[in-house]
This record gives C-alpha cells, sequence and structure tokens, in this order.
C-alpha cells in the first residue's frame, strides 16, 4: 500500500487540478489531499471563491482522491507524512525545490503544471465577459 500525499487550495476545480490529482495517485495506491484552509489562505495571500467546505465536498467526489484533511499552515508536512505514513509527497512543479527536505521522510516528486488553465486565469477571462 503505497501512500501519496498533496496540498493546495484548489480553488475552482479544473482539469489542471485534476490532472494533477490524477498522476499523483497513479504514483501510488492512496491519495491524500491536505487542503488549504480559508484561514491559510489568507496567509498564502489567496482569497478562495469557494469556501473550505465547499473545496473539500468537491475533491471528495474525485475519484482520484481518498482522503481530504486541512492544511492550517507551511509547518505541518513532516508530522503529516508521519501521521499518514506518506510513501510519496507530490506538487506540481511551480514548487520544484521548495520542498525537497521533505525527501529524508518519504520521495519527493514534482509533477509538470498543466499548462493554459489556472483560477487565476479562469478569474481573469470571466472579467473579460462583462
Ligand atoms: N496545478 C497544476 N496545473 C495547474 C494548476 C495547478 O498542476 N494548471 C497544481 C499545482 O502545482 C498544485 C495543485 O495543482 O500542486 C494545487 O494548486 P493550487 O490550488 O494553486 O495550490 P497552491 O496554492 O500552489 O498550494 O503547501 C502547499 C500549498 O498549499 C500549495
Amino acid at each position: 500500500m503505497k501512500r501519496v500525499i498533496t496540498y493546495g487550495t484548489y480553488d475552482l476545480l479544473h482539469w489542471g487540478h485534476i490532472r494533477l490529482l490524477k498522476r499523483a495517485k497513479q504514483l501510488g495506491d492512496y491519495l491524500i489531499v491536505g487542503l488549504s484552509t480559508d484561514e491559510f489562505n489568507a496567509i498564502k495571500g489567496k482569497r478562495a471563491y469557494h469556501n473550505y467546505e465547499e473545496r473539500k465536498m468537491m475533491l471528495e467526489a474525485i475519484r482520484y482522491v481518498d482522503l481530504v484533511i486541512p492544511e492550517n499552515d507551511w509547518g505541518q508536512k513532516p508530522e503529516d507524512i508521519a501521521m499518514y505514513h506518506a510513501d510519496i509527497f507530490v506538487m506540481g512543479d511551480d514548487w520544484r525545490g521548495k520542498f525537497d527536505e521533505l525527501g529524508q521522510l518519504c520521495q519527493v516528486v514534482y509533477l509538470p503544471r498543466t499548462e493554459g488553465i489556472s483560477t487565476t486565469k479562469i478569474k481573469e477571462d470571466l472579467e473579460k465577459l462583462t
């Protein structure tokens, strides 16, 4: 049983998110997503359109996702990796290099981001419509 963990805000869920989750799941058998709480998003300087409960419900509906846990701060990853016995930590490669220290605890994998889609792009494109 190989367990994979990843983190994110997952606001305005889009196909780039889904492709990340699909490839993360393919690396193991069980995928845990640390979902940024609204409070942590404020720390990240993000204001999500959907609140935590809505974003959690949407992630739990995805076939690749086995468990959603709250991400409250930057520093919880080592505890999560231990608590959930994660074998692989995965992020999109916009984070390449940022979490290499977790390599002491588990395998660290950065997957290529999906080009042409992002929550910001969705918001900007919608702005143009108004
Ligand atoms: N992603 C992707 N392709 C996109 C957009 C996002 O592969 N076009 C990936 C990101 O690289 C990330 C995940 O989808 O791995 C979630 O993206 P965000 O919700 O933007 O997450 P972020 O704000 O980067 O939060 O502690 C880590 C942070 O919580 C990461």
